[in-house]
């Protein structure tokens, strides 16, 4: 009976008071857990790297292998916030951006400039706000270069000394007289650094050389304006037998308009042909043009920046000054034979094959 009676209390009483204690126990380790795993999230979280990244848009192959190189590098898993913006080519656009990152406190920005004029006073607002900005690519024209901590992008005039030496290599092995070559030049977005430097280039060595530079006309980096503008040139000048793109894109849209108008691209000057050279070598199609020969060289601009503008955010984050100007190596490719290596400013480079 009394068995019996502990029984009956024991399931009565104890049982369900056992039940709510061991329910009350699980769920305190089940918040427990989730407390911790907050915690652990939070202070992820402020360990957190942020990146305001203005990229200048979206012109070309090249900015578009920039960008995803980016994307690629500053990621979560690695312990990065990006905020990217698409300037969609207009400064004002980037200034904004710049502004909105400064006002979110990023750690550091990130600016690919459309122009070179026109920063000092947002770049003084991200100097005041105490934020590194770190330029790739392009460069800006500003009166105190203590107003972005460091560069890293292309000698944009050694690649267009690259191409010039190729050309004049090229057609003194062709027996092609200076005076006889009857160049146009597409050049880049006026005003940014890759157009300056290449422009710069081209109309130095067009003037040492005595070549004939006929005409400079911006085909804003794109294949739409490089086919127009050469459709223009072609109806301007009859005589034009080297196009001188001053990117990829608009090679590929200059290939266009000559076949549009009858003519024949290739580096077979003396027979009428009209050859292109360009730079990128990033387009798929370009390279393709460049293995057949419609393209006749390539000056190679490297767009994989991502981990660069990475090595220069972990030397500033460590306090160390990192150099102002970073250069990145380049190649140079053509499938023709006739020219095998050039030499410029003292440094050889071997012609690779597209
Ligand atoms: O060559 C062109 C792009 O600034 C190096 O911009 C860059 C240039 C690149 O649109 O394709």
């Amino acid at each position: 009976m009394k068995r019996y009676f502990f029984l009956k209390w024991f399931t009565i009483l104890i049982l369900p008071l056992l039940a709510v204690i061991i329910s009350i126990a699980g769920c305190s380790s089940v918040n427990r857990k989730t407390e911790t795993e907050i915690t652990e999230d939070s202070s992820m979280a402020d360990s957190y790297i942020t990146v305001g990244f203005s990229q200048l848009g979206a012109e070309s192959d090249w900015r578009s292998a920039n960008t995803d190189s980016m994307l690629e590098t500053f990621t979560e898993e690695k312990g990065y916030n990006l905020l990217y913006k698409n300037g969609q080519q207009k400064q004002a656009n980037q200034i904004t951006a710049i502004r909105m990152f400064i006002q979110q406190g990023v750690d550091y920005i990130v600016l690919a400039p459309a122009t070179e004029d026109g920063w000092d006073l947002v770049l003084e607002e991200a100097k005041n706000a105490d934020i590194p900005v770190i330029l790739v690519d392009r460069r800006v024209n500003t009166s105190d270069k203590t107003l972005y901590s460091c560069w890293v992008g292309s000698d944009f005039e050694l690649e267009s000394k690259k191409i010039t030496s190729w050309i004049k290599a090229y057609t003194e092995n062709q027996n092609i007289a200076p005076y006889d070559l009857h160049i146009v030049n597409i050049q880049g977005s006026l005003g940014s650094t890759a157009q300056l430097g290449r422009t710069r280039g081209l109309a130095n060595a067009a003037r040492e050389n005595g070549w004939d530079l006929m005409a400079e006309v911006s085909g804003d980096f794109t294949e739409t304006k490089g086919q127009e503008v050469m459709s223009a040139l072609l109806k301007r000048f009859d005589n034009i037998n080297l196009v001188y793109c001053e990117n990829d894109n608009e090679a590929i849209g200059a290939i266009t308009a000559i076949e549009n108008s009858g003519k024949k691209v290739g580096s077979d000057i003396q027979n009428g042909e009209i050859m292109v050279v360009s730079f990128d070598g990033v387009n798929e199609k370009a390279l393709e043009y460049a293995r057949e020969g419609k393209i006749s060289c390539i000056a190679e601009c490297n767009p994989l920046h991502g981990p660069r503008v990475e090595t220069l955010i972990k030397m500033l984050g460590n306090g160390e000054t990192p150099q102002k100007f970073n250069y990145v190596d380049e190649k140079i490719y053509s499938s023709l034979e006739e020219v095998q290596s050039i030499t410029v400013d003292g440094a050889t480079y071997e012609i690779e094959k597209p």
